[in-house]
């Protein structure tokens, strides 16, 4: 039988009513819709894109891929998907993590109960009835007492504010909306804005085919080597039979990576041991070099600036041009105080003749032309532009939809200088509105963030079941209390002070001016354990309403 849409029922001049309403396709809705079923309830997913996928079905633009480990990314509910499904690389390339999604979706007959190309406008709250009453960009509405956001921390992408964008005559992307059919780049003149981790993986992928490559770069970031491979038989079988240990022990680390930070502190060890140490980590795939470092280097500017140093090194080795290379090496921040980009080859990419860095701070970009890109100097004729500017991260992609609450509370206005939530998954004055990585939360390797948050969601929403409670918000003290804790832990972190998505800037977007701390950055494994205390006393720190 094919489920009634929103779309449908509203032809016929009703709203459809579900028991709760899922936005997004990403993994986070995907699985949250999976634990709903398994509770029996009658759940729709609304989704803006045409198909599943979140993160994965936008952001295809050449060379995306992991920088996580495969085999530690995908979900773990399902030991069958598990010993099934084989990744091909130790870090997969966005068509076979799609591929995945897909194959997990098919699977268990997600789309059932997705609504897609079903962008949500607006949400609001009726006190009265306890319903959230959502409004698709289309002009259909559907309705649930639960509304759960899987939106996803960066799917707001966000163009650059440069005078003249939008007025170029040739093609021009942003790497989050890559044509699904690709783009020719063979012998193209090409120009790209933006450094960060999604251009460093446009820029070494396309840098062998395209003509000629103008990389527009206003902030160096650190990058290390991702050194990736193709997974053996042998190694396959490995992982297979150890996805419970490796499962468990991502609930054990920080971010929920594999890797562990050396217990050693690179200012209390001898120079040669600390160099073989770091020697070592650059030789190793992902992102041991982050997360594995000694304790001391995202915390402790001398021991940070050390490790910078080591990269700057590397840096110039890897660069032959002398004055190219220091235009590489960042200046405004410290190694892994933003997020590390991993790279295959990035740096050697500017010893070729056909690619040319623009340093932005020295000849500003005056404006977009119609045939390119024009700095203070001379304007660059491009036969394609790609836009690499990233995204208004965490709040983002809830300030693109007017949230609601009772009285017809603004959650865009609430959140305008920080967002206050209680463990991330609610925010102050939204009644039943829940958040799969709202901001607050513990965020690393996303899929593991996102079960743990969702299995909680569902223990959170089978007790209120069990219990006959309709509505369920959380007090000013356990926000008060998050909102301290929350700063408590960014504190000591070198990364709570500079500017980047992680800490709420973003240039283009009027009022993300100001450092913002979006995330929870204490560890998941205190995250978890908080959480589950919450659970185990009765979810206390809510208001809870039959
Ligand atoms: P990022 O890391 O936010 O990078 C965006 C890049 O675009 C960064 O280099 C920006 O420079 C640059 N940018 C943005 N706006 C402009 C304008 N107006 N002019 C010039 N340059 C600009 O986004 P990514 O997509 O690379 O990565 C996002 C996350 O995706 C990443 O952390 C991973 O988790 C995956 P800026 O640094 O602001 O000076």
């Amino acid at each position: 039988m094919t489920a009634r849409t929103a779309i449908d029922t509203a032809a016929e001049g009703g709203i459809a009513t579900y028991e709760a309403i899922i936005i997004g396709a990403g993994i986070g809705g995907m699985y949250q819709l999976h634990r709903l079923r398994g509770l029996g309830m009658h759940v729709r997913v609304f989704e803006a894109g045409s198909d599943i996928g979140g993160t994965w079905y936008w952001n295809r633009y050449p060379g995306a891929r992991f920088d996580s480990e495969s085999w530690s990314y995908g979900f773990s509910f399902s030991d069958e998907v598990l010993q099934e499904w084989e990744w091909p690389e130790h870090f997969a390339a966005q068509p076979d993590t799609l591929r995945y999604l897909n194959y997990v979706a098919d699977k268990f007959d997600f789309r059932r109960d997705i609504e897609f190309n079903a962008r949500v406008a607006a949400a609001r709250f009726d006190d009265e009835r306890t319903l959230w009453t959502i409004t698709l960009e289309n002009g259909a509405q559907a309705a649930a007492p639960l509304l759960i956001t899987a939106l996803g921390p960066l799917s707001a992408h966000t163009m650059p504010n440069i005078p003249g964008v939008g007025t170029f005559e040739g093609p021009a992307y942003h790497t989050a909306r890559w044509p699904k059919e690709g783009v020719d780049l063979k012998g193209k003149r090409v120009g790209i804005i933006g450094t960060g981790a999604t251009a460093i993986q446009t820029i070494q992928t396309i840098a062998k085919d395209v003509g000629h490559l103008t990389v527009f770069q206003r902030t160096p970031n650190w990058a290390a080597p991702l050194h990736n491979s193709r997974i053996t038989p042998e190694e396959q079988a490995d992982i297979k039979a150890r996805y419970r240990e490796i499962f468990d022990h991502c609930k054990t680390t920080v971010s929920c990576f594999i890797h562990t930070p050396d217990p050693r502190k690179a200012l209390e060890i001898s120079p040669e041991e600390r160099e073989a140490f770091w020697e070592k980590l650059y030789s190793e795939p992902g992102f041991g070099i982050w997360m594995g470092n000694f304790s001391d280097v995202l915390v402790d500017e001398k021991a940070n600036a050390l490790m910078s140093a080591f990269v700057a090194r590397k840096i110039r080795q890897r660069v032959k041009d002398p004055k190219t290379a220091d235009k590489l090496i960042p200046k405004n921040h410290g190694f892994g105080t933003r997020r590390l980009p991993l790279e295959s080859g990035y740096y050697e990419v500017y010893n070729q003749d056909n690619v040319e860095l623009v340093d932005i701070n020295e000849t500003p970009i005056e404006r977009i032309t119609a045939k390119g890109i024009k700095t203070t100097d001379q304007e660059r004729e491009f036969d394609l532009i790609i836009y690499a500017t990233g995204f208004d991260g965490v709040t983002g992609p809830y300030d693109r939809v007017d949230i609601r609450g009772p009285g017809g509370r603004s959650l865009k206005e609430d959140w305008t200088k920080m967002p206050r939530t209680f463990l991330g998954v609610q925010a102050e004055g939204f009644p039943n509105l829940l958040m799969i990585l709202g901001p607050h939360t513990a965020r690393g390797n996303i899929p593991r963030n996102i079960e743990q948050i969702v299995d909680w969601l569902t223990d959170l929403i089978a007790y209120m079941r069990a219990n006959g409670i309709k509505r369920i918000e959380p007090r000013t003290e356990a926000i008060d209390m998050w909102a301290e804790h929350v700063d408590k832990a960014a504190a000591p972190l070198l990364s709570s002070r500079i500017a980047s998505w992680q800490t709420g800037i973003n240039r283009n977007v009027e009022g993300r001016q100001v450092l913002r701390v979006l995330g929870y950055n204490g560890s998941q494994v205190k995250y978890r354990r908080l959480a589950d205390k919450v659970a185990a006393g009765g979810y206390r720190e809510f208001i809870q309403s039959s």
